[in-house]
Formats: structure tokens, sequence, C-alpha cells
């Protein structure tokens, strides 16, 4: 993370944020950016009275991580947000002096109650504050911050981040809440706690604790500490039963390195795991998740795509972060976790276009009617054994910049793989174009339902509900409007449907300070 406010030319990066980020070709347009300056993590995600609320880690002053704010906008169908005010700005002094960290929103009792992390030097403590009834304006509280030091007697690595829910019923509800920590030398984890009224908090435990030793640098490595925990359940109106998911993003010594979760039972004051899964393929592109029940009973969930260029290129863009699509979390036959984007979005889509059905014969061909930048792209595939089907998309008319989407079936039949290739994404040597991978679920008849949402610089693959989420940044974006698809061994196309996506925000700057 940088701390450069400065421009190359040594003009204050603050000023004319809005406008240089309403210009940079990379910016995305259907999904959530900040007006300008820094966005990380979704925070305070809810659905109140029919109104989403989206609030996240927002610097106004300057496309860097520094004296986070909490930014908010407001939706009525999750695809067009309107800017509201800051929610949260660090205090003059305080527990917060040095930023608002992340946090979440809860219904105490009809008043609007935000739990985060204050950040007062190095040290990040827990706070709240109190909503006015249209969630707009939030006052702290002068008991801040509500929780003075993480547990006694623990080497811990990190002590932040919440989630907060109502337990029990009558008078037998308690609040309880988990803290993203870690044990030094033993693993992350989060740290359980109770209380009658958000302001005083007995400690109860660690929920769950991971194993920092074991595969460590692997995909699945759960790190030293555990941002951004979110437990929620899934399948309860179901008499079949009911799994638990504990979703962190592993962080290591300032690094992060990608979501992770847990299927188990929460029971009493312990998760007893099921099994340890990738939330999304793309590792840090889709990091800090935070989800929330809608008033539909749907969980919802966004992370924060972080980006991959160099923080020079984002100081002179103006902006940096983007919030994924909202995507709709289920749980799937196997035990997995599924994913899809909202159905809400089609409302965006445009121009419809559509290739014949039938077998992929090339190994690679330019769809002619297809092109864009601004894409939602639906195909059903079929997959023989040892066969892999390509879509390309932001391909130049030379094909020098290209980013290919892979998916392929195993030689036995028995599994596929998912695959991002970035390394020709962008011609400029400075941006990441490390690939990407992850296992792809298949049936017997080897069938694929791809998914590829295509918006500038974000890009957000679903294949079978696994999603991969990355960024991509040709050097002539104007150019790099190309589709095309192509195959090896035995595929066929069930259907292609391809929309152009209309932009989600009106055209022009935004204000910084809504
Ligand atoms: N970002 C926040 C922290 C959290 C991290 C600070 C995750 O609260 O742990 O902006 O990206």
């Amino acid at each position: 993370m940088t701390h450069d406010l400065t421009l190359p030319s040594g003009r204050p990066a603050a000023e004319g944020l809005a406008e240089r980020a309403h210009r940079d070709p990379h910016r995305p347009r259907f999904h959530f950016t900040s007006p300008g300056g820094w966005l990380n993590d979704p925070n305070g995600l809810t659905h109140w009275n029919g109104v989403y609320h989206l609030f996240y880690q927002y610097n106004p002053l300057a496309p860097a991580h520094h004296r986070i704010h909490w930014g908010h906008a407001t939706s009525t169908d999750l695809v067009h947000w309107t800017d509201e005010p800051v929610a949260l700005v660090p205090g003059t002094d305080g527990p917060d002096r040095d930023g608002c960290w992340s946090g979440v929103l809860v219904d105490d009792g009809g008043v609007p109650t935000l739990v985060y992390s204050g950040r007062h030097g190095d040290l990040e403590l827990p706070c709240v504050a109190r909503g006015s009834a249209d969630l707009r304006y939030w006052t702290k509280d002068q008991a801040n911050p509500v929780i003075t030091a993480p547990p006694e007697g623990l080497d811990i690595t990190a002590f932040r981040d919440h989630c907060v829910w109502r337990e029990g019923s009558g008078e037998d509800a308690v609040w309880r809440q988990l803290i993203g920590s870690g044990i030094r030398g033993v693993g992350g984890t989060a740290f359980l706690y109770e209380s009658d009224d958000l302001r005083d908090w007995r400690y109860v435990g660690p929920l769950l604790t991971g194993d920092a030793s074991q595969k460590q640098g692997e995909l699945d490595w759960t790190g030293t500490m555990w941002e951004c925990v979110d437990l929620f359940r899934l399948g309860e109106d179901e008499k079949a039963g009911s799994t638990d998911v504990l979703v962190f993003s592993a962080w290591d010594e300032g690094t992060t390195h990608h979501p992770l979760y847990w299927t188990g039972h929460y029971q009493g004051d312990t998760f007893t795991p099921t099994a340890l899964n990738r939330l999304d393929y793309g590792g840090r592109y889709f990091y800090a998740p935070q989800s929330t029940r809608d008033e539909h009973g749907r969980r919802i969930m966004f992370g924060w795509l972080q980006e991959g260029r160099t923080d020079e290129a984002n100081a002179q863009a103006g902006w940096c972060g983007v919030m994924s699509l909202p995507r709709i979390v289920t749980l799937g036959a196997d035990g997995r976790l599924d994913q899809a984007p909202v159905p809400e979005l089609g409302l965006l889509r445009r121009e419809h276009l559509r290739i014949p059905a039938g077998p992929l014969e090339t190994a690679y061909t330019r769809l002619h009617t297809v092109r864009g930048d601004q894409l939602d792209i639906e195909t059903t595939l079929h997959l023989a054994p040892g066969a892999t089907a390509r879509l390309v998309v932001r391909e130049t008319p030379d094909g020098a910049e290209r980013t290919v989407v892979e998916v392929s079936r195993a030689h036995d039949g028995s599994g596929g793989t998912l695959r991002l290739h970035r390394e020709s994404s962008s011609l400029d040597p400075t941006v990441d174009t490390e690939p990407r991978h992850g296992e792809l679920p298949l049936d017997d008849d080897g069938r694929v339902d791809l998914r590829v949402l295509v918006d500038h610089s974000a890009l957000e693959i679903f294949a079978n509900g696994r999603p991969l989420t990355a960024r991509i940044y040709p050097t002539r974006p104007d150019e790099a409007v190309g589709v095309g698809i192509g195959a090896d061994g035995d595929v066929t196309l069930e259907r292609f449907d391809a929309w152009q996506m209309a932009s989600a925000f009106t055209d022009g700057p935004r204000p910084l300070w809504p």
C-alpha cells in the first residue's frame, strides 16, 4: 500500500482527482468505484427498508491507503448507485485518529449502528457509531474504543475487523462478534466476544484457529492473520439442515494473500470445520469480502478488486480500487459455495449478440459481431475428455494484447480447470500479468456454464459457479475490444449470448465529498 501523495510532475495528487478518474480509460463503468482517490474493502453492507447501503474504505484525498474514511453509496437495484455523504471521517484525535478501518452495520433495536476498527498509531481497536434514521449521519460513541485491548496473554499478529450478529431470542438474546486476528507461531483466528449492548464486551475465546505452518505459499494457505471475518448460515430455511460458512482473507506481515472460506457447523462457542476452500481464484483481486442477507433472503457478497498497476500509475489515474459486482452466494450440491452475479445486472444489458450453436471446430476465431470493453458474455459449452475451450477478450486487432479465459477437462474426464491467461493482457511491463487458475467442477457431460463480465480493467469470470476475478490493463485500451473463441479437442457450443453493457453512472466526474 502506498502513501505517495504527489504526482511525478510535483502536482499534488488531490488536485482534480475526480476529473482524472473520470477520464481514465481503465476505469470500470458498471462496477462501483469511488468518485476518486482510494477505495478498498466493502463495509456496513445492509438492505435497510428496501435500500441497499454500501459503505467502503475510502480516502478522498489521494489514491493511497492513508487515513481511511468510510464512503457511502445507496441503491434500490444493486446496479445504479447514488453517492451519499462520507459516513465516517477519522477524528482529529482519539481512537480513530489514523483511520476508520473496516466494520459492519447492525440494527440495534431500530438504531443503525456501526462497529468498526478505529486506528490510532499502529493499533486498531473496536469503535461504535450510531446513525440517523436515513443512515446518512453518524455519531461516534464518546466511550470509544469499546474494547480497549486485545485478549490478554496472547502474542497476536493483529486485531481488527468485525462480524456482529444478534443471537438467541427474548431475554436470552445477546450480541456476538468476531474480531479478526492471529496468534503468533500458531495461525490466523477469529476471536469471539459477547455483549448485551454492543458497548460492554466479554471475551469468550477463539472461535477457530488456522495452522500458519502448513502449506505456506500455497493458494489455500490460511496466513498469519484473518482479515474481514464473515460468518453466515446458508440453507437455514431448508429442513434438510444448514451449513455455516466462515469467510476470511489470509494476511501475512502486510501482504494481502487471498480470500478463503471454511464450511462447517457453528454451535456454542466453536466452529467445527468440514472443509477449507478458496473463495475466488483471483486471489487478492477479490479481497476482504463482506456479505449480507437481503430482504429477499439472498446472501449478497461484495469484494474489493485491488489494482494490478503501480502506485505511480494509480496516482496519475486519480483513483484506485474497484468494488466487485454484487454476487449471490448459495450452497452447491457438493457442499461448496456457488457464486453468481445478481440478476439485476440484466438492467444494463443493451445490444444482444448471439452466435450459432454447434461444434467449435477452430483453434481460434475472432468474432466480428461481438466486440467491446463493457460486455456481459454467457455461454454454455460441452467438453469431451481432454478438450479445452477458450474465450478471448480485450484483444487488439494485431493480437498483441489479449486476455484468454480457458476451461479444460482432464483426459480421464474426471474434472476440469478454469484458467485465466493474462501474460499478453498488456504490453506494459509494469502491470501484473500473472496467470490464475482453479478447479472447475464438471458433470459427466462436461458441461460448462461460463459467464464473463468485462468492464474496462475489471474482469469477473464465473465457471460452473466458481469465480475468478482479476484486473487487466491493455496499453491500447480503445483498440483492445476484440472477442474470439476457439477449442482444442471435441467442444460443442450449446449457446453463446453477449450483451453490450450500459454504464451504471451518469457521465461526468462525481463529487469526492457528496
Ligand atoms: N483493510 C482494512 C482493514 C482490513 C483490511 C483497512 C483488509 O480493516 O483488515 O483499510 O483489506
